[in-house]
């Protein structure tokens, strides 16, 4: 992409209702726009980076093989009904009557709507094990939308179900989801800390919260700091096999880590003093367990090998992912703007031209520009005919991870400058060279 074609409105303000960093840093990126409170319109940058989350999420659901689909955002009111949650769920759902007089809502989530569907079409134990997905967005009618996209009151939710003959297999769906949330949270660049969300014995209610530790997350949560050395990396994880997934679970949750909703003083002392640490974390993501509270409630039953009709057992897990942009932007970013990890960048890399109109630098950037986007990348070519501070301050903003500054200066001696966004480290190499680090770094992502 031409920046000088592109759509990059930066701010040159600093936006007076942003309290946050993550939230500054998109409105001044020109990757949102407030439409009304808590619904934002994706810019071209902001909608790219979405993309590139919801495609990590979707393609380390299917590794998990769980089964991609969409449902609508407007729902019937008559299911929810029928779970009972139509009038438990109070205002924060947003309630729409059609011309016919008929009760719709925009929704906040989709149990209801999936086990209608499931209901449906499944009647025999032999269709199970079944989970499905979808990435769609949500209405939640919050009190205080706030901190951007962070606290949304439309966002985009990946929210996943599975229906399972018995609890053993239930949980382990529970604990496959765990597996894969934690593989997708580390390729955006993130830890995200599973924590124990509710105090109910397995069986009961159990689920565990997702949590990026950052000062301005809205939970505080309280931790054994060895909790934090422990990642994923790039192990492979045979997600059918029972012993695999549990052994994942046990070993990123036999840790205390917990939510001030559960957090349990006594418990919390037997941890090491010097390993006890309290922090505040956002929340991207949750799984739970509910065993048949919405397959009584609606009728999902199955025939079993016994030719009974039994309630199936479920859970539903959900990723934020239009509040990860600023969970990401929160841990990554320094005075100059954000620092975007190399998995969820919106470009790969910056071309800086220095003195754009310079017959030189222009052929230089110009096959670059092709040489890069042969390989299958996207640089963002800055050419337009402004001064190089202003630039750089637009490239640091904007915060692709790599920059190549091409100046007539350098092309004499034949190289241009490589620079690191997270650690402004810059070398100076031939073109070609600079092309391949790139190409390399990112071949491992
Ligand atoms: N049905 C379950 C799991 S699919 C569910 O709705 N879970 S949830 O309420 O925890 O939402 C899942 C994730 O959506 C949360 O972990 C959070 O990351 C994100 N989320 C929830 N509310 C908002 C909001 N108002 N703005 C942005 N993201 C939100």
């Amino acid at each position: 992409m031409r920046l000088s074609r592109y759509f990059l409105p930066v701010l040159k303000e600093e936006p007076a209702e942003a309290k946050i960093v993550s939230h500054r840093y998109m409105l001044r990126a020109g990757m949102i726009k407030q439409a009304a409170a808590g619904i934002y319109s994706w810019l071209p940058l902001g909608f790219k980076v979405l993309k590139k989350i919801e495609n990590i999420v979707h393609e380390e659901q299917v590794r998990a093989g769980h089964i991609p689909m969409l449902m609508p955002t407007l729902q019937s009111a008559d299911l929810w009904r029928e779970s009972g949650r139509y009038d438990d769920y109070g205002q924060e759902m947003l309630r729409i009557s059609d011309r016919h007089g008929r009760d719709m809502l925009y929704g906040p989530t989709n149990e209801e709507l999936i086990t209608d569907i499931f209901r449906s079409h499944v009647n025999s134990y032999k269709d199970l094990p079944l989970t499905l997905y979808h990435i769609q967005w949500k209405f939640r009618d919050e009190v205080r939308p706030r901190f951007g996209v962070m606290r949304g009151r439309e966002f985009l939710m990946k929210d996943g179900y599975n229906f399972d003959l018995t609890k053993e297999d239930a949980l382990h769906a529970y604990n496959r989801h765990l597996v894969s949330y934690l593989r997708s949270y580390e390729r955006m660049g993130l830890q995200a800390i599973p924590m124990r969300a509710d105090g109910g014995p397995i069986g009961g209610d159990y689920t565990h919260e997702f949590l990026v530790l950052a000062e301005t997350g809205e939970s505080e949560v309280f931790y054994d700091s060895e909790v934090t050395d422990l990642t994923f990396g790039d192990r492979e994880i045979d997600y059918d096999s029972v012993e695999a997934c549990q052994g994942v679970l046990e070993e990123f949750t036999s840790r205390y880590a917990r939510t001030d909703e559960t957090h349990d003083e006594a418990l919390f002392a037997d941890v090491p003093a010097d390993r006890q640490r309290s922090a505040r974390g956002i929340e991207v993501g949750q799984i739970f367990y509910f065993g048949t509270k919405y397959s009584e409630a609606m009728g999902a039953t199955v025939v079993d090998s016994n030719q009974k009709q039994v309630p199936v057992h479920m859970g539903s897990h959900g990723i934020g992912v239009s509040r990860l942009l600023g969970a990401i932007i929160e841990a990554n970013h320094d005075d100059k703007g954000i620092i975007w990890p190399e998995g969820v960048t919106p470009f790969h890399v910056g071309i800086v031209n220095l003195k754009q109109g310079d017959d030189e630098a222009d052929a230089a950037c110009e096959a670059l520009y092709q040489s890069i986007t042969a390989l299958g990348l996207e640089p963002l070519y800055d050419d337009r005919k402004e001064r190089a501070g202003g630039k750089f301050a637009t490239m640091d903003l904007i915060g692709l991870p790599w920059r190549i500054t091409v100046g007539p200066r350098g092309l004499k001696n034949g190289v241009v400058e490589l620079t690191n966004r997270r650690t402004g480290v810059s070398e100076e190499m031939a073109p070609e060279a600079a092309i391949e680090k790139v190409a390399g770094i990112y071949a491992k992502i």
